[in-house]
Formats: C-alpha cells, structure tokens, sequence
C-alpha cells in the first residue's frame, strides 16, 4: 500500500489550509496595487501544483544528466519557444528561480569579480541587483550609478558622461519604480561609445512589451532578463533572453551548473501557460486597459493636489511623492492598508527620508486590471486612496472606506474556493 496519502489539503493539513482560505479572502476583498503583484490564473496555478514538482531534470532539453526527463524536455522546449515568439528573440533560458537569479547569471556568465558595472540607482527607482552595496551585485563587482533627474526621467546625457568616466563592462538598464519609457536605442548607443554590454532587466515592463506597448530592448541589448509573475502574470520566476549564440551558452552554464541545481519543471510548465496566455489576442486588450488605467490614477492624483514624479505614466505605475507634505510614505502606505488598499513606500527622487520611512509610494495597476477593473473603477479607487491623505490620521474614515472598496472588490472575484 502506498505510503503518500491521498487525503486532500484540508482533511491533511488543517493548519495550512486556513492560512491559504484566508489569503485568499485577503487577496479577495483587498485592493491589490503593489505594482510588481499580479494575479496568475488558475490554469497556471494547476501547471505549478503538478506532477512535474516530483521531478528531477539538471541540464536543458535533450542534455539532460537523469533519465525519465522525455517530458520535461517537451515541457522546457515548449516554454523556451514561446518565449523567444513572445520577445521575438533567438535564444530563452527559461531555469531561473527568480529574477535576482536570472540577474546574477548574466553577471556571473560576463563578468570577473571585481568588474565594473554601471546600474540605476536603487533610490531613483532601480533594483538591489544592478550594483545596490548590501546585493551580491554590489558586493562582487565594482558598481556605479546613474539616476534621475528631479524631474524624476532619466537624462541620457548624464548617462553617457558617467558611463565614460567609469568605462563599465556592463550598463544596465530597466527599473522598479520608473513610470517612463526606457529607450534602449539610446542606452546601446551609450554602451557602444564605451564598449560595454547592454543588459536590460525588463521585469517590471515585460507584458507591456510583450504586447508592443513598451519599446522591445531587442535588438538593443545584448542580454534581456525579466521575471515572470509581474506585468507578464505568470508563476514566480525568471528568464534571460538574448540574441547572441555566445552569450546564450554562457547564460546556460551560469545558470547550470554555475548557480541553480533541477530547474523547477513544474514552474516551467507554468511558464509555458503563461506565454500562451500572452500569445493570445486578448494579451495586448490586457496590456493596453493596465496603461489606461495607470493614467486615471495618475490623472486623479494629480487633480487632487498631489505630485506624481515625472507628471505622470506611461507604464504600470506611478511614484506619488510626499515631498511637499508633512507625512511619509510609510504613514501613506500605512493608512491605505488600513482601508484595504495595499501598496509599498517608496523613495523618490530628492529623498530627505530613510528608505524604511520614504517619501513616496508606488502604486501599480497590473494586479486590479487582471481582475476586469477599467478606467470607472480606477477613478473611484484613485478618489479614496486621496480622500485617505488628505486626512492621514482619520482611521475611522479608513474602515468606513476600507468597507466600501470591499463591495467594489467583491464584484471583481478573481478566484472561487477550490482554485488551489
Ligand atoms: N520586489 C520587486 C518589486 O517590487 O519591484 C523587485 O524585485
């Protein structure tokens, strides 16, 4: 008789079962604008919890190290083909556990320790792993920056005179919290005047390119990573793409052996559903309500008094700047999760507080959208979370909104109680 037993989760683990039934009534009825969270659906859910979790498959399709790896391979390929018609690239290594991962390879693959790179700086919007000090990244290359002006945009000028002084070999490009367009054309002409590589990180924007609403960075870098459950609302992970047959055999080896052990088949799997999500017509409608609904927030904001960096958005988010109030973007973040709405504190361009304190919050409209939200639920949400500042110490007006957005929320159900 077979030891596993075949109890589901609830009758098996009681404990975690009510921990997830009350995740998923938090997911339900809060209002999820944290602009790096999505919604996956539940077909890329059934993928995750599959029987390809079971399995071990170190290598890559047809050069595998263990038996028993025939459907794996078709599982990788398939993801590795769907990604490069999705980025309209040559080669996709679909391994990466994360998009810290996928990053650390690209350095590990190009770079010696101790090598400059030259990367956004975390405080104007970019991401631990382009050369921030207390990452890997910062910790084994020689890493410098380049930010944003106060008008919160990147000044490619200034780019290109610090990328001259430095002489990095890598330049990175891409941001967590840049509501504008990244031209990449530009950045490779930087990166050719000095004689680096472009790497473009694009987790935060990747279903927008997917759907040609964001500048492809093809054929601008040289090497492409993203993470996978952001704009492009698929399973936990990462990806790097690239053009170059040299670069792509590095990226594999760094990948494995040089960082990960079994890739996660069953996350892969997921991948796979995800970019056939993505390769549907219905993507770029997706992708296309995330902007507009985007430019409510801002433009509601912005009626309402309050200073969005850069005047607006073109993306999937805003950075909303407390600069010339007297709160934090901590109370900010603190008093909108007291009335469901969840968002992160932010710094932002001319910081004068501490990254645990912030200035700023970043709001992001990818997660609400994958749940039918359109421009008329945006302006009611846009509303309250400003009648919330404008009274930031008003709890009972909190719960009396927090109420309210849960009626809203409720007409926008995501997932029903046998999802997972
Ligand atoms: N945690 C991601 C974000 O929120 O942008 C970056 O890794």
């Amino acid at each position: 008789m077979s030891y596993i037993t075949s109890k589901n989760l609830q009758e098996s683990d009681k404990e975690i079962f009510d921990i997830l039934e009350n995740e998923l009534d938090r997911q339900s009825d809060h209002l999820e604008m944290i602009a790096s969270e999505n919604f996956t659906s539940p077909a890329i859910m059934q993928a995750m919890g599959s029987v390809f979790t079971n399995k071990y498959a170190e290598g890559y399709p047809a050069k595998r190290y263990y038996g028993g790896c025939e459907e794996a391979d078709k599982v990788e390929q398939l993801a590795i083909d769907r990604a490069c018609e999705i980025f309209k690239c040559t080669y996709a290594n679909v391994q990466p556990h994360s998009g810290s991962q996928a990053n650390g390879a690209v350095y590990a693959a190009l770079l010696k320790a101790g090598d400059k790179i030259l990367g956004m700086d975390l405080s104007h919007g970019g991401h631990l792993t382009h050369g921030s000090k207390p990452s890997f990244s910062g910790k084994n290359y020689s890493a410098f920056y380049y930010g944003v002006e106060l008008d919160g945009r990147i000044n490619y000028d200034k780019v290109l005179e610090i990328a001259k002084i430095v002489r990095p070999k890598i330049i990175v490009c891409g941001a967590s919290a840049y509501a504008r367009e990244i031209d990449f054309k530009k950045f490779r002409e930087i990166a050719n005047e000095v004689g680096a590589i472009l790497f473009a990180d694009i987790a935060h924007i990747a279903g927008l390119v997917a759907a040609d609403l964001h500048v492809s960075p093809f054929p601008h870098a040289h090497v492409v990573t993203t993470t996978t459950h952001k704009t492009l609302r698929g399973p936990r992970g990462g990806m790097i793409m690239t053009n170059d047959e040299d670069i792509s055999k590095k990226i594999n080896s760094a990948i494995f052996p040089g960082l990960q052990g079994g890739p996660l088949i069953h996350i892969i799997a997921a991948k796979a559903v995800a970019f056939k999500e993505i390769l549907d017509p219905a993507w770029k409608k997706y992708a296309q309500q995330v902007i507009n609904n985007t430019k409510v927030l801002a433009d509601v904001l912005m009626q309402r008094g309050y200073d969005i960096v850069s005047g607006g958005s073109d993306n999937h988010l805003i950075l909303v700047s407390f600069l010339n109030k007297d709160f934090s973007g901590k109370q900010a973040d603190s008093a909108l999760g007291n009335a469901g709405i969840t968002v992160n504190m932010n710094t932002v361009p001319g910081e004068t507080r501490s990254p645990f304190v912030t200035s700023g919050i970043r709001i992001g409209s990818p997660a609400l959208t994958a749940r039918g939200m359109k421009e008329k639920e945006f302006e009611i949400i846009a509303n309250k979370i400003c009648d919330i500042l404008d009274d930031i110490d008003n709890t009972r007006l909190q719960e009396a909104i927090k109420k309210e957005l849960k009626v809203l929320a409720q007409d926008f159900i995501i997932y029903n109680k046998s999802t997972y």
